[in-house]
């Protein structure tokens, strides 16, 4: 008998006792969510500035997205790709056309994306570039994110992602990020098959490279036949203010890495776009995934982007994202508490003038909880600010308003 939650205590006592502890979640236990808006089992309202870390952009549970759920699933949910089904297809084209590439290969999340990526692009180093067989090298830059898997990890410089998973695979060359002369060195090695960069570091604490550092990467692949590979799980899907961030610098990267807002939240969905003569390296037989391409995930898909795409959120976050940072940097010029704010159209961050190691960033969330904004610390000292692409422009001043109360309240 499928039990319900009375309370906030008994539901964390629950995930306490029976769940795996793998997170460290701020003290609130949420149950609907709308748009801009998530809602607690007590019945406080806040808004959402995590946006399940970018997986929200068109809003909690939209409700086009939601039916295209609930409309598909009666019909057929999974075939596996045993056989074909009369909707991968058209999803197949619908995000080729949206973003210009020959192909596209569905997988589930996001650390899978990566993980097709970097089969693909060693397959095409071996094939294409002739490079001689398990000695293909992918450059990665620190404290890069892409993932959990023990692949992926193996190319993070982040300690808490890395010690005790030993041990690594081999085959990543590690460079500053944001660095064109480390590309230029690390590029020109025969055996690089493909450079691997998120177009702004989610993760690390949304670090925005200088003007050019895209393009320069770009032109330095190109330069030494090596792809680029670049993650555009977080940044993707008109949060940055552009459909991909890539756009800002009219970079078009070898191999397309997508997942998060691809689905709306709504169900696990990533994919990677590529060319052919990238794509068409993996044969029947060598790559996949039971629940990849499923129908289900490939109506989702079509409606989440199209979503995106009639209600302009691209436009909205690249405007709104002005005027936050406008908010931010005013904030800034009068408290000792935060020294900077970054970002690209709704991605940003807070910098609290505090050790990474304090709680300070830790407990201006709690703050901003109790005021009704949720938000969660990156690393350390720093806090992303990420609300869903929908949100307006008086409910964002609204959210600035929260974040200088409980800024203005609290005390070190
Ligand atoms: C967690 C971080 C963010 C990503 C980029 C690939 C993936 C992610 C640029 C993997 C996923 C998520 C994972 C989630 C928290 C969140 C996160 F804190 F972990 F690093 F956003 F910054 N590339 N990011 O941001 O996608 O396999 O998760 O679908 O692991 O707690 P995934």
């Amino acid at each position: 008998m499928v039990e319900s939650i009375n309370s906030a205590l008994q539901a964390i006592q629950l995930e306490e006792r029976y769940g795996a502890h793998n997170y460290h979640p701020l003290p609130v236990v949420l149950c609907k969510g709308e748009g801009p808006f998530l809602w607690d089992v007590e019945g406080k309202r806040y808004y959402d500035f995590l946006s399940a870390y970018s997986a929200v952009n068109q809003g909690h549970c939209h409700p086009r997205i939601v039916r295209a759920l609930t409309e598909q699933a009666k019909e057929l949910t999974l075939t596996s790709r045993a056989f074909h089904n009369d909707k991968l297809g058209l999803a197949e084209k619908y995000i080729c056309e949206t973003f210009g590439y020959d192909k596209a290969l569905f997988m589930n999340s996001g650390a899978e994306a990566n993980e097709t990526a970097i089969k693909l692009a060693r397959k095409w180093g071996y094939l294409r570039k002739g490079i001689q067989d398990n000695k293909a090298v992918i450059v990665a830059v620190k404290r890069n994110f892409h993932g959990r898997t023990t692949t992926i990890i193996s190319a993070s410089t982040d300690p808490t992602a890395t010690s005790g998973f030993g041990p690594m695979m081999p085959g990543f060359v590690i460079v500053e990020y944001d660095d064109v002369q480390a590309l230029e060195k690390a590029l020109v090695d025969p055996n690089v098959c493909a450079l691997w960069i998120e177009p702004i570091q989610g993760e690390a604490g949304v670090y925005v490279p200088h003007e050019g550092y895209l393009r320069e990467a770009a032109r330095i692949c190109k330069d030494n036949n090596v792809l680029l590979m670049m993650d555009e799980i977080q940044t993707g899907i008109a949060r940055t203010g552009k459909m991909l961030a890539s756009d800002h610098e009219g970079v078009r990267p070898d191999l397309l890495i997508l997942g998060k807002a691809l689905s709306g939240g709504v169900y696990p969905i990533s994919c990677v776009l590529a060319d052919d003569p990238v794509m068409l390296v993996i044969k029947p037989g060598e790559h996949g995934s039971t629940f990849g391409g499923n129908p289900l995930a490939a109506v989702i898909c079509m409606e989440a982007l199209q979503v995106v795409k009639d209600e302009k959120l691209a436009e909205n976050a690249e405007r709104l994202g002005r005027v936050f940072r406008a908010r931010m940097e005013r904030l800034i010029s009068k408290t000792k508490l935060i020294t900077k704010v970054r970002g690209k159209g709704l991605l940003n961050a807070i910098v609290i003038n505090d050790s990474s190691e304090s709680e300070t960033a830790w407990n201006i969330c709690l703050a901003f909880a109790k005021n009704g904004l949720l938000a969660k610390p990156t690393h350390g000292n720093i806090i992303r600010l990420a609300p869903p692409l929908v949100i307006t422009e008086e409910q964002l001043h609204e959210c600035c308003d929260i974040i200088e109360k409980s800024v203005s309240e609290f005390t070190v």
